[in-house]
């Protein structure tokens, strides 16, 4: 084995992000290689990559177009300053992605990932409604059981308890429309469910109880993925979008999951044909190789920015890495690899025979839901009685042992390969995961 497949021998140092950190250390679980659909483990087996990374590698691993353009752009120019300075790379890319993106959108800000990207977006609405002398507009509306990244305001219009419970008062001025995920009416849906357009209407209620002038943005995911792949009721959005814009509230979509292919539309905007006045991406931009994240804006909200003298900074925000040269160089060759294998819509091909695939679990043990869309899966479980969670990461720990890696979010299993994934992948991922269902407690 070389060295820099070396499994560390001491694992204590690196306190682990979202993890399980005492029962990993344990029994460490270690990639050392990956290419396309499979990771190899440091026990030399090869993993079937069930979730693109975290919902990243969209293109699959060690692409050859993206590896070519990160050494390529090391080597001739590693940095430039953000700010007061450019290099051409990061002015392609945007123009790159508003070529992609739904009209309208027209204007992008780079960020280094997910969580960045949603405090560029809601500072962008704050700012945007003050620019525009509605300085009263702070109120921020989020939604139960969403994820919009770590950071302050991402976990105050975010709606996981265990994400905010630890942190204090969070951002002031926030509110929640209730989550869409009906069991009772929805389970065992094949893509858009029937029931629940109506909890659209909340946000009628909420600008009644605060009153329109005092809301700045709505922000949703279109497809909520990391609280367990909760998709919206048919014309949900639709209603959202036409509620935020009889009163002059800014929507923002994160689409840190559903953007880049997912489902099986360049973004959830043109899957639902809904869009928003921000846009918010990461993850796939880069194929999740180099940290990225970009928020694409409508040509109204940035031009509202450009009066006063023009020796002066528009808006007060960006980072060190805004736009960096290797990660500008990452995304144009992702967005390339994407444009010559048409992944951005190669979901909408294999979409029925995904679904087809996930819904032929439905009798196996534990099953209480199974929803799908695009190429997002998700299968939920009965919970333990007492022990929640416990029941899926089991299930997550037997695929991993069985060659398949999956994500578990409370007790539901999550799935998002990689866009480049065949038929004959999927069935053996399905059936790896009817294994499991049947192994499992
Ligand atoms: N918004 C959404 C909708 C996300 O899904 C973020 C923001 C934050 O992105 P960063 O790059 O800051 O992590 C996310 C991230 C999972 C999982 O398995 C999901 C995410 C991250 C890690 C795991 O559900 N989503």
């Amino acid at each position: 084995m070389s060295n820099s497949n070396a499994v560390p021998n001491d694992l204590s140092a690196f306190w682990m992000p979202f993890t399980a950190n005492r029962q990993f250390k344990k029994a460490p679980r270690m990639f050392v290689a990956a290419k396309d659909m499979h990771y190899t483990t440091s026990d030399g087996r090869q993993v079937l990559d069930g979730t693109a990374g975290l919902w990243c590698v969209n293109a699959g691993h060690a692409r050859p177009l993206i590896v070519e353009a990160i050494a390529k752009q090391a080597a001739e120019l590693d940095y430039a300053p953000a700010f007061q300075m450019g290099h051409p790379k990061a002015f392609e890319l945007a123009n790159r992605l508003v070529d992609i993106s739904p009209k309208g959108l027209d204007h992008v800000l780079f960020t280094n990932s997910g969580s960045e990207s949603v405090e560029t977006a809601l500072k962008v609405a704050l700012a945007y409604h003050r620019v525009k002398g509605e300085g009263a507009r702070t109120r921020l509306i989020g939604r139960e059981r969403a994820y919009h990244g770590v950071n302050f305001g991402g976990i105050s219009v975010g709606g996981i308890v265990t994400n905010r419970k630890m942190f204090g008062t969070l951002l002031g001025g926030v509110d929640h429309m209730p989550h869409t995920h009906n069991l009772a009416k929805n389970a065992f849906t094949k893509g858009v469910p029937e029931y629940g357009t109506e909890l659209a209407d909340e946000l009628e209620r909420i600008v009644t109880l605060h009153d329109a002038s005092t809301i700045a943005a709505v922000i949703v995911e279109p497809v909520a993925g990391s609280t367990g792949v909760l998709i919206p009721p048919v014309g949900y959005l639709k209603r959202l979008r036409e509620i935020t814009k009889k009163h002059g509230i800014l929507l923002i979509f994160d689409e840190v999951i559903t953007g880049f292919g997912r489902l099986g539309t360049p973004f959830g905007a043109d899957y639902f044909d809904v869009t928003p006045d921000i846009l918010v991406t990461a993850k796939g931009l880069t194929n999740g190789i180099i940290p990225m994240g970009a928020v694409l804006v409508t040509g109204d909200i940035h031009d509202a920015f450009m009066g006063g003298p023009e020796h002066v900074i528009e808006f007060f925000h960006g980072y060190t890495y805004s736009g960096n040269p290797v990660a500008s160089a990452a995304a144009l060759a992702t967005l390339e690899t994407y444009k010559q294998e048409d992944l951005l819509t190669r979901g909408t091909e294999l979409a029925p025979y995904w679904a087809d695939a996930l819904h032929s679990l439905k009798d196996e043990p534990h099953v209480i839901d199974i929803r799908n869309i695009g190429l997002i899966g998700a299968i939920e479980l009965e919970p333990i009685a007492g022990s929640p969670t416990k029941r899926a990461f089991s299930a997550f720990l037997a695929a991993y042992e069985s060659g398949f890696l999956v994500r578990t979010t409370g007790d539901i299993i999550a799935l998002s390969p990689p866009l480049i994934i065949s038929k004959s992948q999927i069935d053996e991922l399905v059936d790896g995961i009817r294994a499991v269902l049947r192994s499992i407690e």
